[in-house]
Protein backbone atom coordinates (compact mmCIF):
# COMPACT_ATOMS: atom_id res chain seq x y z
CA UNK A 1 0.00 0.00 0.00
CA UNK A 2 2.59 2.15 0.72
CA UNK A 3 4.17 4.24 -2.06
CA UNK A 4 7.74 5.34 -2.61
CA UNK A 5 7.49 8.46 -0.77
CA UNK A 6 5.97 7.36 2.32
CA UNK A 7 8.75 4.19 2.42
CA UNK A 8 11.15 7.09 2.04
CA UNK A 9 9.44 8.73 4.62
CA UNK A 10 9.15 5.96 7.13
CA UNK A 11 12.15 4.72 6.63
CA UNK A 12 13.97 8.18 7.96
CA UNK A 13 11.46 8.15 10.52
CA UNK A 14 12.86 4.52 12.01
CA UNK A 15 16.26 6.15 11.87
CA UNK A 16 15.31 10.02 12.99
CA UNK A 17 15.53 10.82 16.17
CA UNK A 18 11.74 11.41 16.43
CA UNK A 19 9.37 13.52 13.89
CA UNK A 20 9.17 16.50 16.51
CA UNK A 21 8.08 19.56 14.96
CA UNK A 22 11.66 20.84 14.31
CA UNK A 23 12.45 17.45 13.05
CA UNK A 24 10.01 17.50 10.70
CA UNK A 25 11.62 19.72 8.12
CA UNK A 26 13.68 16.43 8.43
CA UNK A 27 10.61 14.66 6.22
CA UNK A 28 10.32 17.57 3.71
CA UNK A 29 14.29 18.18 2.86
CA UNK A 30 15.31 15.82 0.21
CA UNK A 31 18.33 14.14 0.58
CA UNK A 32 20.93 14.26 -2.37
CA UNK A 33 19.84 13.17 -5.42
CA UNK A 34 16.40 13.45 -4.60
CA UNK A 35 13.63 15.60 -6.37
CA UNK A 36 14.23 19.56 -5.14
CA UNK A 37 11.70 21.17 -3.43
CA UNK A 38 10.69 23.61 -6.02
CA UNK A 39 9.95 20.73 -8.65
CA UNK A 40 6.19 20.90 -9.04
CA UNK A 41 4.81 18.32 -7.42
CA UNK A 42 4.36 14.77 -9.10
CA UNK A 43 0.83 14.42 -8.24
CA UNK A 44 0.07 17.83 -8.31
CA UNK A 45 -3.19 19.68 -7.90
CA UNK A 46 -4.91 22.07 -9.88
CA UNK A 47 -3.74 26.14 -9.00
CA UNK A 48 -5.20 27.24 -5.85
CA UNK A 49 -7.08 24.05 -4.89
CA UNK A 50 -8.44 25.18 -1.65
CA UNK A 51 -6.81 22.67 1.15
CA UNK A 52 -8.61 23.45 4.14
CA UNK A 53 -9.85 21.81 7.56
CA UNK A 54 -13.09 21.61 9.58
CA UNK A 55 -14.44 21.57 13.16
CA UNK A 56 -18.24 21.99 14.04
CA UNK A 57 -19.57 24.50 17.06
CA UNK A 58 -20.62 21.92 19.62
CA UNK A 59 -17.45 19.62 18.77
CA UNK A 60 -14.88 22.24 19.75
CA UNK A 61 -16.32 25.60 21.38
CA UNK A 62 -17.63 24.97 25.44
CA UNK A 63 -18.32 27.76 26.91
CA UNK A 64 -22.10 26.48 26.95
CA UNK A 65 -23.31 29.01 29.28
CA UNK A 66 -21.36 31.84 27.95
CA UNK A 67 -22.54 35.44 26.60
CA UNK A 68 -26.25 34.60 26.31
CA UNK A 69 -26.34 31.18 24.25
CA UNK A 70 -29.20 29.20 24.78
CA UNK A 71 -29.22 25.59 25.71
CA UNK A 72 -29.01 22.81 22.37
CA UNK A 73 -30.53 19.25 22.06
CA UNK A 74 -26.93 18.02 22.65
CA UNK A 75 -26.80 19.87 25.97
CA UNK A 76 -29.28 17.80 26.89
CA UNK A 77 -28.53 14.48 24.94
CA UNK A 78 -24.44 14.76 26.56
CA UNK A 79 -26.19 15.22 29.79
CA UNK A 80 -28.49 12.39 30.21
CA UNK A 81 -26.35 9.50 31.38
CA UNK A 82 -25.32 6.43 29.37
CA UNK A 83 -26.14 8.09 25.63
CA UNK A 84 -22.20 9.44 25.55
CA UNK A 85 -18.81 7.23 26.21
CA UNK A 86 -17.75 8.28 29.52
CA UNK A 87 -20.00 10.35 30.38
CA UNK A 88 -18.42 13.09 28.43
CA UNK A 89 -19.99 16.40 26.78
CA UNK A 90 -19.20 19.36 25.00
CA UNK A 91 -19.34 21.23 28.09
CA UNK A 92 -15.86 22.36 27.93
CA UNK A 93 -14.79 20.63 24.76
CA UNK A 94 -11.90 22.13 23.13
CA UNK A 95 -12.28 25.48 24.78
CA UNK A 96 -12.54 26.70 20.86
CA UNK A 97 -14.54 30.04 21.98
CA UNK A 98 -11.55 31.14 24.02
CA UNK A 99 -8.63 29.47 22.59
CA UNK A 100 -9.44 30.56 18.74
CA UNK A 101 -6.56 32.88 18.47
CA UNK A 102 -4.23 29.76 19.36
CA UNK A 103 -6.22 27.76 16.71
CA UNK A 104 -5.94 29.75 13.80
CA UNK A 105 -2.23 29.98 14.84
CA UNK A 106 -2.23 26.06 14.53
CA UNK A 107 -3.80 26.16 11.02
CA UNK A 108 -1.74 29.08 10.01
CA UNK A 109 1.27 26.94 10.77
CA UNK A 110 -0.77 24.23 8.31
CA UNK A 111 -0.32 26.70 6.35
CA UNK A 112 -4.46 26.57 5.16
CA UNK A 113 -6.30 28.37 2.88
CA UNK A 114 -9.57 27.83 3.94
CA UNK A 115 -11.35 27.03 7.11
CA UNK A 116 -15.15 25.23 7.52
CA UNK A 117 -16.61 26.07 10.52
CA UNK A 118 -20.20 25.97 11.85
CA UNK A 119 -21.97 28.96 13.80
CA UNK A 120 -23.99 27.84 16.73
CA UNK A 121 -27.71 28.73 16.58
CA UNK A 122 -28.28 28.58 19.95
CA UNK A 123 -25.60 31.50 20.28
CA UNK A 124 -27.32 33.75 18.16
CA UNK A 125 -31.08 32.75 18.61
CA UNK A 126 -31.03 31.37 22.56
CA UNK A 127 -34.79 30.38 22.24
CA UNK A 128 -34.05 29.78 18.25
CA UNK A 129 -36.42 32.30 16.60
CA UNK A 130 -37.22 36.09 18.27
CA UNK A 131 -34.77 38.29 19.44
CA UNK A 132 -31.45 37.97 18.64
CA UNK A 133 -27.93 37.64 21.38
CA UNK A 134 -25.67 39.94 19.40
CA UNK A 135 -23.09 38.91 22.02
CA UNK A 136 -23.38 35.38 20.55
CA UNK A 137 -22.66 36.57 16.53
CA UNK A 138 -19.87 38.84 18.02
CA UNK A 139 -17.85 35.39 18.60
CA UNK A 140 -18.49 34.77 14.87
CA UNK A 141 -17.00 38.12 14.13
CA UNK A 142 -13.80 38.00 16.17
CA UNK A 143 -13.17 34.18 14.69
CA UNK A 144 -13.60 35.73 11.02
CA UNK A 145 -11.44 38.55 11.42
CA UNK A 146 -8.91 36.22 13.23
CA UNK A 147 -9.40 34.24 9.91
CA UNK A 148 -8.74 37.10 7.28
CA UNK A 149 -5.76 38.40 9.40
CA UNK A 150 -4.46 34.97 8.77
CA UNK A 151 -5.38 34.65 5.27
CA UNK A 152 -7.29 32.00 5.45
CA UNK A 153 -10.46 32.30 4.07
CA UNK A 154 -13.74 31.50 6.12
CA UNK A 155 -16.38 28.74 4.80
CA UNK A 156 -19.26 29.11 7.19
CA UNK A 157 -22.00 26.35 7.95
CA UNK A 158 -25.00 27.14 9.63
CA UNK A 159 -26.45 24.08 11.38
CA UNK A 160 -24.07 21.37 13.00
CA UNK A 161 -26.63 19.75 14.24
CA UNK A 162 -27.00 22.00 17.77
CA UNK A 163 -30.74 22.95 17.66
CA UNK A 164 -31.82 25.13 20.23
CA UNK A 165 -33.89 22.98 22.68
CA UNK A 166 -36.21 25.84 22.79
CA UNK A 167 -37.59 24.00 19.02
CA UNK A 168 -37.02 20.76 19.93
CA UNK A 169 -39.74 21.60 22.85
CA UNK A 170 -41.86 22.65 20.19
CA UNK A 171 -41.48 19.47 18.43
CA UNK A 172 -38.13 19.59 16.98
CA UNK A 173 -37.59 18.63 13.41
CA UNK A 174 -41.03 17.02 13.13
CA UNK A 175 -42.60 20.46 13.05
CA UNK A 176 -42.12 22.51 9.77
CA UNK A 177 -42.19 25.99 11.89
CA UNK A 178 -38.01 24.50 12.34
CA UNK A 179 -37.50 24.97 8.48
CA UNK A 180 -39.16 28.20 8.71
CA UNK A 181 -36.73 29.27 12.07
CA UNK A 182 -33.79 27.94 10.58
CA UNK A 183 -34.23 29.75 7.18
CA UNK A 184 -34.31 33.21 9.79
CA UNK A 185 -31.65 32.44 11.41
CA UNK A 186 -29.54 31.33 8.70
CA UNK A 187 -30.76 35.07 6.63
CA UNK A 188 -29.85 36.61 10.03
CA UNK A 189 -26.26 35.45 10.03
CA UNK A 190 -25.62 36.01 6.10
CA UNK A 191 -26.63 39.48 6.32
CA UNK A 192 -24.12 39.90 9.17
CA UNK A 193 -21.05 38.20 8.19
CA UNK A 194 -21.13 38.41 4.30
CA UNK A 195 -19.29 41.34 4.11
CA UNK A 196 -16.33 38.74 4.61
CA UNK A 197 -17.84 35.70 4.77
CA UNK A 198 -18.23 34.05 1.00
CA UNK A 199 -19.55 30.77 1.42
CA UNK A 200 -22.31 29.68 3.53
CA UNK A 201 -23.64 25.69 4.08
CA UNK A 202 -26.95 24.96 5.40
CA UNK A 203 -26.74 22.10 6.57
CA UNK A 204 -24.57 19.33 7.88
CA UNK A 205 -25.40 15.75 6.63
CA UNK A 206 -29.39 15.73 6.87
CA UNK A 207 -29.04 12.18 7.51
CA UNK A 208 -27.12 12.26 10.33
CA UNK A 209 -29.32 14.51 12.71
CA UNK A 210 -32.43 13.14 10.99
CA UNK A 211 -31.28 9.51 12.30
CA UNK A 212 -31.50 11.92 15.77
CA UNK A 213 -35.42 10.63 15.87
CA UNK A 214 -34.96 7.25 13.99
CA UNK A 215 -32.67 5.57 16.94
CA UNK A 216 -31.47 6.68 20.02
CA UNK A 217 -27.84 7.43 19.13
CA UNK A 218 -27.87 10.70 18.54
CA UNK A 219 -29.97 13.99 19.51
CA UNK A 220 -32.78 14.28 20.45
CA UNK A 221 -32.55 10.51 20.71
CA UNK A 222 -36.28 9.90 19.40
CA UNK A 223 -37.57 6.47 17.95
CA UNK A 224 -40.49 7.46 15.72
CA UNK A 225 -42.76 5.25 13.41
CA UNK A 226 -41.15 5.85 9.53
CA UNK A 227 -43.83 7.84 8.98
CA UNK A 228 -42.55 10.71 11.56
CA UNK A 229 -39.03 9.79 10.23
CA UNK A 230 -39.99 10.60 6.89
CA UNK A 231 -41.89 13.90 7.65
CA UNK A 232 -38.52 15.09 9.42
CA UNK A 233 -36.31 13.93 6.40
CA UNK A 234 -38.82 16.46 4.44
CA UNK A 235 -38.17 19.28 7.25
CA UNK A 236 -34.70 18.87 6.89
CA UNK A 237 -34.57 19.47 2.96
CA UNK A 238 -37.14 22.53 3.21
CA UNK A 239 -34.95 24.10 5.72
CA UNK A 240 -31.80 23.76 3.18
CA UNK A 241 -34.27 25.55 0.50
CA UNK A 242 -35.81 28.33 2.89
CA UNK A 243 -32.11 28.18 4.17
CA UNK A 244 -30.84 28.83 0.64
CA UNK A 245 -33.39 31.10 -0.18
CA UNK A 246 -33.27 33.26 2.65
CA UNK A 247 -29.40 33.55 2.36
CA UNK A 248 -29.71 34.80 -1.15
CA UNK A 249 -31.94 37.85 0.08
CA UNK A 250 -30.34 38.71 2.61
CA UNK A 251 -26.04 38.27 1.78
CA UNK A 252 -24.61 40.77 0.05
CA UNK A 253 -24.08 40.30 -3.65
CA UNK A 254 -21.27 37.48 -5.08
CA UNK A 255 -22.21 35.05 -1.94
CA UNK A 256 -22.10 31.53 -2.77
CA UNK A 257 -24.41 28.86 -0.86
CA UNK A 258 -24.29 25.30 -1.25
CA UNK A 259 -24.77 22.51 2.01
CA UNK A 260 -22.28 20.06 3.13
CA UNK A 261 -23.93 16.47 2.98
CA UNK A 262 -22.93 13.08 3.13
CA UNK A 263 -24.15 11.57 0.27
CA UNK A 264 -23.47 7.73 0.26
CA UNK A 265 -20.34 7.68 -2.36
CA UNK A 266 -21.61 4.83 -4.33
CA UNK A 267 -18.31 2.92 -5.85
CA UNK A 268 -18.47 0.45 -8.51
CA UNK A 269 -17.28 -2.90 -7.32
CA UNK A 270 -15.69 -3.35 -10.36
CA UNK A 271 -14.68 -0.41 -12.83
CA UNK A 272 -16.17 -2.20 -15.74
CA UNK A 273 -19.28 -0.05 -17.87
CA UNK A 274 -22.05 -2.17 -16.85
CA UNK A 275 -20.91 -1.90 -12.79
CA UNK A 276 -20.65 2.15 -13.31
CA UNK A 277 -23.36 2.55 -14.77
CA UNK A 278 -24.93 0.66 -11.59
CA UNK A 279 -23.52 2.79 -9.45
CA UNK A 280 -24.57 6.01 -11.00
CA UNK A 281 -27.84 4.92 -10.74
CA UNK A 282 -27.91 3.30 -6.87
CA UNK A 283 -25.97 7.54 -6.04
CA UNK A 284 -29.25 8.80 -7.09
CA UNK A 285 -31.23 6.67 -5.75
CA UNK A 286 -29.63 5.84 -2.19
CA UNK A 287 -29.47 9.66 -1.48
CA UNK A 288 -32.99 10.43 -2.75
CA UNK A 289 -33.94 11.94 0.55
CA UNK A 290 -31.56 13.92 0.59
CA UNK A 291 -29.12 15.15 -2.28
CA UNK A 292 -31.46 14.05 -5.15
CA UNK A 293 -34.27 16.00 -4.31
CA UNK A 294 -32.38 19.16 -3.36
CA UNK A 295 -30.50 18.57 -7.06
CA UNK A 296 -33.96 17.54 -9.18
CA UNK A 297 -36.63 19.11 -6.80
CA UNK A 298 -38.77 16.07 -6.56
CA UNK A 299 -38.58 12.94 -4.91
CA UNK A 300 -37.73 9.83 -7.33
CA UNK A 301 -40.59 7.83 -7.93
CA UNK A 302 -38.72 4.52 -6.42
CA UNK A 303 -38.22 6.88 -3.11
CA UNK A 304 -42.33 7.32 -3.10
CA UNK A 305 -42.79 3.88 -3.94
CA UNK A 306 -40.44 2.52 -1.14
CA UNK A 307 -42.71 5.16 1.24
CA UNK A 308 -46.01 4.04 0.21
CA UNK A 309 -47.94 5.03 2.66
CA UNK A 310 -45.63 6.68 5.30
CA UNK A 311 -44.25 9.30 2.60
CA UNK A 312 -43.93 12.79 3.33
CA UNK A 313 -46.43 15.03 3.26
CA UNK A 314 -45.36 18.24 1.12
CA UNK A 315 -46.92 21.26 -1.40
CA UNK A 316 -45.30 22.15 -4.85
CA UNK A 317 -44.60 24.94 -2.92
CA UNK A 318 -42.29 23.26 -0.42
CA UNK A 319 -40.78 20.97 -4.06
CA UNK A 320 -39.98 24.40 -5.49
CA UNK A 321 -38.00 25.57 -2.32
CA UNK A 322 -35.97 22.13 -2.07
CA UNK A 323 -35.14 22.68 -5.81
CA UNK A 324 -33.51 26.12 -5.34
CA UNK A 325 -30.31 26.17 -7.33
CA UNK A 326 -27.09 26.11 -5.07
CA UNK A 327 -23.84 27.68 -5.74
CA UNK A 328 -21.72 24.73 -5.41
CA UNK A 329 -22.30 20.99 -3.53
CA UNK A 330 -20.31 20.21 -0.04
CA UNK A 331 -19.63 16.17 0.08
CA UNK A 332 -18.63 14.16 3.55
CA UNK A 333 -17.22 11.70 2.55
CA UNK A 334 -15.49 8.75 4.63
CA UNK A 335 -16.73 5.59 3.52
CA UNK A 336 -17.76 3.86 0.32
CA UNK A 337 -21.52 2.10 -0.35
CA UNK A 338 -19.94 -0.36 -2.81
CA UNK A 339 -22.64 -1.62 -5.82
CA UNK A 340 -22.87 -4.13 -8.18
CA UNK A 341 -24.90 -4.21 -11.51
CA UNK A 342 -28.11 -6.71 -11.06
CA UNK A 343 -31.11 -7.31 -13.27
CA UNK A 344 -33.47 -6.29 -11.01
CA UNK A 345 -35.69 -3.20 -11.48
CA UNK A 346 -33.78 -0.75 -9.78
CA UNK A 347 -30.30 -1.75 -12.11
CA UNK A 348 -27.89 -1.92 -8.79
CA UNK A 349 -27.30 -3.70 -5.65
CA UNK A 350 -25.53 -2.33 -2.45
CA UNK A 351 -22.75 -4.70 -1.51
CA UNK A 352 -22.22 -4.63 2.54
CA UNK A 353 -19.20 -4.62 3.87
CA UNK A 354 -17.83 -8.35 4.98
CA UNK A 355 -16.98 -8.39 9.15
CA UNK A 356 -13.21 -8.56 7.66
CA UNK A 357 -13.04 -5.28 6.21
CA UNK A 358 -10.73 -2.17 6.97
CA UNK A 359 -12.22 0.21 8.83
CA UNK A 360 -10.22 2.66 11.06
CA UNK A 361 -11.29 3.00 14.98
CA UNK A 362 -14.86 4.13 14.04
CA UNK A 363 -16.31 0.82 13.44
CA UNK A 364 -18.82 2.68 10.78
CA UNK A 365 -15.48 4.10 9.31
CA UNK A 366 -14.67 1.19 6.67
CA UNK A 367 -11.61 2.32 4.63
CA UNK A 368 -12.25 2.91 0.41
CA UNK A 369 -10.54 5.62 -0.66
CA UNK A 370 -11.94 5.35 -4.31
CA UNK A 371 -15.23 7.42 -2.56
CA UNK A 372 -13.30 10.32 -3.16
CA UNK A 373 -13.49 9.54 -7.07
CA UNK A 374 -16.43 8.48 -7.41
CA UNK A 375 -18.24 10.04 -4.78
CA UNK A 376 -17.64 13.38 -7.09
CA UNK A 377 -17.41 12.50 -10.15
CA UNK A 378 -20.49 10.68 -10.29
CA UNK A 379 -22.29 13.42 -8.26
CA UNK A 380 -20.90 16.34 -10.90
CA UNK A 381 -22.25 13.72 -13.73
CA UNK A 382 -25.84 13.61 -12.86
CA UNK A 383 -26.32 16.53 -11.61
CA UNK A 384 -24.22 18.68 -14.26
CA UNK A 385 -22.63 20.39 -10.54
CA UNK A 386 -19.64 23.17 -11.19
CA UNK A 387 -18.69 23.58 -7.86
CA UNK A 388 -17.36 21.01 -4.89
CA UNK A 389 -15.97 20.52 -2.24
CA UNK A 390 -15.13 17.89 0.03
CA UNK A 391 -16.44 19.52 3.04
CA UNK A 392 -15.28 16.55 5.51
CA UNK A 393 -12.57 13.57 5.15
CA UNK A 394 -10.69 11.88 7.64
CA UNK A 395 -9.95 9.26 10.01
CA UNK A 396 -10.12 8.16 13.31
CA UNK A 397 -7.08 6.49 15.72
CA UNK A 398 -5.87 5.64 18.73
CA UNK A 399 -3.31 7.91 18.54
CA UNK A 400 -0.96 7.00 21.29
CA UNK A 401 1.25 10.20 22.69
CA UNK A 402 4.69 9.22 23.21
CA UNK A 403 6.57 10.08 26.15
CA UNK A 404 8.80 11.94 23.72
CA UNK A 405 5.67 13.92 23.11
CA UNK A 406 5.01 13.07 19.79
CA UNK A 407 2.32 11.12 17.72
CA UNK A 408 2.65 9.16 14.76
CA UNK A 409 -0.22 8.26 13.44
CA UNK A 410 0.67 6.43 10.49
CA UNK A 411 -2.56 4.98 10.25
CA UNK A 412 -3.90 8.18 9.42
CA UNK A 413 -1.42 9.48 7.29
CA UNK A 414 -1.72 6.03 4.88
CA UNK A 415 -5.52 6.84 4.69
CA UNK A 416 -4.84 10.56 4.04
CA UNK A 417 -2.40 9.84 1.32
CA UNK A 418 -4.48 7.02 -0.75
CA UNK A 419 -7.62 9.19 -0.11
CA UNK A 420 -6.09 12.25 -1.28
CA UNK A 421 -4.74 9.86 -4.06
CA UNK A 422 -8.30 9.25 -5.57
CA UNK A 423 -9.53 12.70 -5.19
CA UNK A 424 -6.40 13.83 -7.42
CA UNK A 425 -7.71 11.00 -9.93
CA UNK A 426 -10.92 12.84 -10.17
CA UNK A 427 -9.76 16.60 -10.63
CA UNK A 428 -7.32 15.45 -13.01
CA UNK A 429 -9.61 13.96 -15.10
CA UNK A 430 -11.44 18.00 -14.48
CA UNK A 431 -14.20 16.54 -12.20
CA UNK A 432 -15.14 20.11 -10.41
CA UNK A 433 -13.40 20.06 -6.72
CA UNK A 434 -12.34 23.49 -6.00
CA UNK A 435 -11.38 22.28 -2.36
CA UNK A 436 -10.67 19.83 0.67
CA UNK A 437 -11.35 20.22 4.22
CA UNK A 438 -10.08 17.69 6.48
CA UNK A 439 -11.94 16.40 9.21
CA UNK A 440 -10.66 17.47 11.67
CA UNK A 441 -8.19 20.10 13.05
CA UNK A 442 -7.92 18.65 16.69
CA UNK A 443 -9.66 15.94 18.25
CA UNK A 444 -12.67 17.03 19.45
CA UNK A 445 -15.89 16.16 21.14
CA UNK A 446 -17.21 13.17 18.60
CA UNK A 447 -20.74 12.99 19.37
CA UNK A 448 -21.79 9.77 20.76
CA UNK A 449 -18.61 8.48 20.84
CA UNK A 450 -17.30 11.25 22.85
CA UNK A 451 -13.85 12.06 23.59
CA UNK A 452 -12.63 8.18 22.67
CA UNK A 453 -12.51 8.76 19.41
CA UNK A 454 -9.93 10.67 18.34
CA UNK A 455 -9.93 12.56 14.39
CA UNK A 456 -7.45 15.42 14.33
CA UNK A 457 -4.33 15.80 13.02
CA UNK A 458 -4.05 18.06 16.35
CA UNK A 459 -3.43 16.00 19.60
CA UNK A 460 -5.93 17.24 22.25
CA UNK A 461 -4.75 16.55 25.98
CA UNK A 462 -8.04 17.28 27.32
CA UNK A 463 -7.28 17.83 31.16
CA UNK A 464 -4.58 20.47 30.01
CA UNK A 465 -6.29 21.87 26.12
CA UNK A 466 -2.50 21.26 24.77
CA UNK A 467 -2.27 20.53 21.25
CA UNK A 468 0.49 18.70 19.43
CA UNK A 469 0.50 18.39 15.65
CA UNK A 470 0.63 14.49 15.07
CA UNK A 471 2.44 13.37 12.24
CA UNK A 472 -0.34 13.68 10.08
CA UNK A 473 -0.49 17.50 10.80
CA UNK A 474 3.17 17.31 9.28
CA UNK A 475 2.06 15.01 6.02
CA UNK A 476 -0.98 17.32 5.50
CA UNK A 477 1.43 20.58 5.79
CA UNK A 478 3.69 18.76 3.08
CA UNK A 479 0.65 18.21 0.87
CA UNK A 480 -0.48 22.27 1.57
CA UNK A 481 2.93 23.66 0.60
CA UNK A 482 3.64 21.32 -2.65
CA UNK A 483 -0.15 21.59 -3.81
CA UNK A 484 0.26 17.27 -4.54
CA UNK A 485 1.48 14.35 -2.84
CA UNK A 486 4.62 14.30 -3.59
C1 LIG B 1 -19.27 13.53 10.33
O1 LIG B 1 -20.15 12.46 10.39
C2 LIG B 1 -19.76 14.70 11.12
O2 LIG B 1 -20.17 15.76 10.27
C3 LIG B 1 -18.77 15.22 12.10
O3 LIG B 1 -19.41 16.07 13.01
C4 LIG B 1 -18.11 14.04 12.78
O4 LIG B 1 -17.30 14.41 13.86
C5 LIG B 1 -17.29 13.33 11.75
O5 LIG B 1 -18.02 13.02 10.61
C6 LIG B 1 -16.64 12.06 12.24
O6 LIG B 1 -17.59 11.14 12.64
O7 LIG B 1 -22.44 5.06 14.96
O8 LIG B 1 -23.12 3.23 13.58
O9 LIG B 1 -24.78 4.80 14.38
C7 LIG B 1 -19.76 11.32 9.64
C8 LIG B 1 -20.93 10.48 9.24
C9 LIG B 1 -22.91 9.60 10.16
C10 LIG B 1 -20.83 8.65 10.71
C11 LIG B 1 -23.54 8.91 11.37
C12 LIG B 1 -21.42 7.97 11.89
C13 LIG B 1 -23.37 6.98 12.79
C14 LIG B 1 -23.12 5.52 12.55
N1 LIG B 1 -21.51 9.86 10.40
N2 LIG B 1 -22.81 7.69 11.64
S1 LIG B 1 -23.40 4.59 13.97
Amino acid sequence: MLNRFSRRTFARLLGSAALAPTALTTIATPASGEVAPSAPAARAFPKGFLWGSATASYQVEGAVNEDGRGPSIWDTFSHIPGKIKNGDTGDVANDHYHRYKEDVQLMKALGLKTYRFSVAWPRVFPQGTGTPNPKGLDFYHRLVDELLAADIQPYCTLYHWDLPQALEDKGGWQSRDTSEAFANYAGYVAEHLSDRVKHFMTLNEMSSFVSGYASPRHAPGLTLPPAGVNQVRHHAVLAHGLGVQAIRAHAKPGTKVGLAENASACVPIIETPEHIAAAAKAMREVNAGYLTVIMEGRYTDAYLARAGADAPKFTDADMKAIGTPVDFVGLNIYTPTYVRADDSPAGFARIPSPESYPHMMSPWLHVGPEALYWGPKLAAQIWNIKEIYITENGASSTDVLTPDGHVYDSDRVMYLRNYLTQLHRAVSEGVPVRGYFLWSLMDNFEWADGYAYRFGIHYVDFATQKRTPKTSAHFYREVIARNGLA
